[in-house]
């Protein structure tokens, strides 16, 4: 690790000040050694020491575009998250927002449409009735924050691959967009938009999903940490340029997965 001898670039004030750093880091640093191991594996770590701060750390926060190059090299389009039991739900499942639970945007099923744009052959909104005739897929799969927890939940939905095929997407494009009802947003690479197990998940456990996890549609990305699952999806959109993300733009690691 010479790399951890060079002098970093100072972030900005208010990311260096942010208490996520030191866990986005840590978890970014598993990643880059550890790159073997799932994110399952790698949520049993990150409880341990997301307090430290040391030089290796600052210097892989300094080279966190190479992460994402040296992460995108190892992601192989068969790689699966790994799922459990159902037995092994956990009970009750953490909430997590930039604002708090009861502050989870209110939206009206029968108004709601999910908007398209971009590299897409069909603009059409969709209503929850046209997504919910489209197949689904269920995966019971652990959301692993960065901020040091994770949970074993149960979500169905749309395959995210289906619905670009069905918009007529360019499947070439480098990225998908989704920008969210309470401000939120993000953006997947496209091999992780077309992986098997990335879903516009409607439903959380056998139920529609609740206002404060993500009603009416959340990303489901089992692959990667907790911030690239978008909750109160509002808009899709496939392009050439990097849309960044709330966290992301602040700092966090892009990629932030396998
Ligand atoms: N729209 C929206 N989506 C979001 C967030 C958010 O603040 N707004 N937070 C992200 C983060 S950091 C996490 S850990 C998960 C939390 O999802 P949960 O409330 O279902 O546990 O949602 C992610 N998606
Ligand atoms: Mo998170």
């Amino acid at each position: 690790m010479s790399r951890a001898d060079e002098k970093p670039p100072r972030p900005p004030e208010k990311i260096r000040l942010a208490d996520h750093r030191t866990s986005l880091v840590k978890v970014e640093r598993r990643l880059l050694l550890r790159s073997a191991l799932s994110l399952g594996a790698l949520s049993m770590l990150a409880g341990c020491d997301l307090q430290d701060n040391d030089s290796v750390d600052k210097a892989l926060w300094a080279t966190s575009r190479w992460n994402d190059r040296v992460q995108a090299l190892l992601f192989r389009g068969d790689k699966l998250a790994p799922t459990y039991a159902a037995s092994q739900i956990t009970n009750p499942f953490p909430f997590n927002a930039f604002y708090d639970q009861a502050s989870a945007p209110d939206i009206d099923p029968a108004d709601w449409r999910l908007e398209v744009s971009g590299m897409v052959a069909d603009k059409r909104p969709w209503t929850l009735e046209r997504l919910r005739a489209l197949p689904q897929a269920a995966q019971i799969t652990r959301h692993i924050c960065i901020e040091g927890w994770s949970a074993i939940g149960q979500w169905s939905g749309v395959p995210l691959k289906l619905f670009l095929q069905a918009i007529g997407a360019d499947l070439s494009a480098r990225y998908v967009g989704f920008k969210c009802a309470d401000r939120y947003y993000t953006s997947l690479d496209m091999p992780t938009a077309l992986h098997p197990q990335t879903i516009l998940a409607l439903d959380f456990g056998k139920e529609p999903l609740p206002t404060e996890y993500g009603f009416p549609l959340k990303v489901r990305v089992p692959t990667k940490l907790g911030f690239k699952n978008p909750k109160h999806v509002a808009a899709i959109f496939v392009t050439n340029q990097n849309p960044g993300g709330y966290w992301e733009d602040q700092g966090y690691n892009w990629f932030s997965g396998i």
